[in-house]
């Protein structure tokens, strides 16, 4: 935890897991199982949906990240008992269910990442809206060796980020991406150096929460739903979307304070 961060009571649950702090209108949750590299067990990921479905009023926007060496190894292997067919589309619809809830839940999500970032860690770090590599990050889909597949949403998601031909490249060969290549790629849009992540994950946040919630909501919901629409459906969507963003006193707000001069230019950065 940063100094600035307080750690966050009244989540409903034990959350032994997780990390969650809070400073002011952003909360910083970070993976705490370094024992075993963040594996995500069955705990942990009911521990993240209920952390990312219960962030009290007044948050707006979230830092994830990984105690200890990596950001996150991905299915705890211990726990990939045999399940019957049924068991198993449940246990991949849990993971579906957690991590809906950071995509398309209340507030943006910052995923700061180093060390492994795999397997299902690097489906977390997907359903997150913005990604900070640090030097050590390095991704990978070892289902392909472990001789299972993705099911906590990688399929749907990591190819929008980098295509399908690289993802089949990942799981088929074991190849692994280092942080220049996840740049690169599209998998992440910030680099930093060891060490700086969480601060530029948390400073992105802080940004993140002076926008118009109502803005925010719509890069998050709408964003993505029309990416997947054929154009003209999504161009209504959009007109929707505006219509409904257009219509916010805090929108308004905005649009006076720059018309008087109060509000901040555009400008390099
Ligand atoms: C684990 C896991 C895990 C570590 N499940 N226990 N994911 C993988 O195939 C990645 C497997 N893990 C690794 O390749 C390495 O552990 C790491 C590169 C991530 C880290 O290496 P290192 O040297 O820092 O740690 P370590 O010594 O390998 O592991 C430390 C402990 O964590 C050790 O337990 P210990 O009791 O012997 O101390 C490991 O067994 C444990 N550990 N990773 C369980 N993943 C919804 S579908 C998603 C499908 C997938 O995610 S498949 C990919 C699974």
């Amino acid at each position: 935890m940063t100094s600035d961060f307080q750690p966050l009571p009244g989540l409903p649950g034990t959350l032994d897991l997780l990390q969650v702090s809070r400073n002011d209108a952003v909360v910083h949750v970070r993976l705490n199982r370094p024992a075993k590299r963040n594996a995500i067990s069955d705990a942990l990921v009911q521990q993240l949906h209920t952390c990312f479905v219960n962030l009290p009023e007044g948050v707006r926007a979230v830092v994830l990240s990984g105690e200890g060496a990596h950001f996150c190894a991905g299915l705890d292997l211990a726990e990939l008992v045999e399940r019957d067919i049924g068991s198993a589309v449940l246990h991949s619809r849990m993971w579906h269910a957690a991590f809906d809830a950071i995509q398309f839940g209340r507030v943006p999500v910052v995923a700061v990442l180093h060390g492994a970032v795999v397997g299902g860690g690097l489906e977390l770090a997907t359903s997150c809206h913005l990604r900070v590599a640090e030097d050590s990050a390095y991704f990978g889909l070892p289902e392909g060796q472990r001789g299972i597949f993705v099911g906590g949403g990688g399929s749907a998601r990591i190819p929008r980020l980098m295509g399908v031909a690289r993802m089949t490249d990942l799981m088929l060969t074991g190849r692994v991406y280092d942080a220049d290549e996840g740049l690169q790629v599209g998998l992440v849009q910030y680099r930093v150096r060891d060490g700086e992540g969480l601060a530029r994950g948390i400073a992105l946040a802080q940004r993140i929460a002076t926008n118009a919630p109502m803005s925010n909501f719509a890069v998050m919901h709408a964003l993505p739903r029309i990416a997947d629409q054929a154009q003209s459906e999504g161009l209504f969507t959009e007109s929707l979307m505006a219509a409904v963003a257009e219509s916010t006193p805090d929108a308004q707000d905005r649009l006076r304070a720059f018309l008087d001069g109060r509000a901040g230019k555009v400008v390099k950065s």
